[in-house]
């Protein structure tokens, strides 16, 4: 017998995958964690239903979601990043030397702990290195309490429903904005332009609201989120994402990496937006 699990990503298309076998399935106090191992994919994440990350193409998601802002800083010792508890994003974190201190601030335990167990290649990272720390609480509440202080800070949030809604919102970058330091760079993933421009749309007039004065979406494919078409945005003061960038000093610094997605070539060409994107953000 063939077991195949599917995410519906509209009332009419979605992604489904053959199933090995379902390591775990874990009921937490905010959502439904589980781990499948598929044949295509390798291990999945998903909570709620929904795909998170899986082995076989998280590198993508998660280099993109970090290297732009990271390498946009000439000089990141500080970072926060809010929500992924799996480890992926503080995992790229770590990979640049100059960082003093990734602070993973993660709503829920049990995602850490189910990290901890079945997604050691995204994790590890995070238990291992001493400049990492993990705090659980809710990033709204510990950005209230942390200001002036981040370099950059990585929102790895879920899609905009339940607890991650107001992670997209104009008061939550406001908070954001309070948590940096000068010359400090926020970084979030904002879902699918093939789907949801009109909420990309949403997410940079909040984000102009809350005061950032440069907002700059950019996108690449990840085969198993929602149309395979993904996207992310850089925010600062004065940043430009292209011309703006010391192209040698980056290639020096992503030189001394081991990066599997991410090219100081590729940096300019990430922000070059297609038509039907570049478009709606200027309507
Ligand atoms: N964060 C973005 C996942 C969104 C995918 N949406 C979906 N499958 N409907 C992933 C967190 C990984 N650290």
């Amino acid at each position: 017998m063939e077991l195949w699990y599917t995410e519906k990503h509209t009332k009419d298309a979605g992604l489904t995958l053959r199933v090995k076998e379902t390591l775990k399935v874990w009921v937490s106090e905010y959502q439904t964690i589980e781990v499948l191992d598929t044949f295509e994919y390798g291990r999945v994440l998903l909570l709620d239903g929904l795909v998170m990350c899986t082995e076989r193409d998280e590198f993508i998601y998660h280099e993109l979601l970090v290297h732009p802002a990271m390498f946009l800083h000439p000089d990141p010792r500080n970072v926060l990043v809010i929500g992924g508890g799996d480890g992926g994003a503080v995992r790229e974190v770590l990979r640049h030397p100059e960082v003093r201190s990734v602070v993973l601030c993660e709503i829920d335990n049990a995602v850490v702990e189910t990290a901890r167990e079945f997604l050691p290649t995204m994790s590890s990272a995070m238990f291992s290195d001493p400049r990492a720390s993990i705090v659980v609480e809710d990033g709204i509440a510990y950005l209230k309490r942390n200001q002036a202080q981040f370099d950059v800070i990585i929102v790895d949030s879920t899609d905009p429903v339940g607890p991650a809604k107001g992670l997209f919102e104009a008061p939550f970058y406001e908070l954001c904005l309070r948590g940096l330091r000068q010359k400090g760079i926020v970084a979030a993933q904002t879902e699918s332009p093939f789907y949801h421009l009109e909420f990309i749309k949403g997410v940079k007039a909040n984000m102009l609201e809350a005061g950032f004065e440069s907002v700059h979406f950019y996108f690449a494919p990840v085969p198993t989120y929602p149309s395979g078409m993904w996207s992310w945005v850089v925010a600062g003061s004065g940043i430009e994402p292209i011309n703006g960038l010391d192209a040698e000093a980056v290639k020096e610094r992503a030189a001394r990496m081991e990066l599997n997605y991410y090219t100081p070539k590729m940096h300019g060409s990430l922000f070059a937006l297609p038509r039907f994107f570049e478009n709606a953000l200027n309507q």
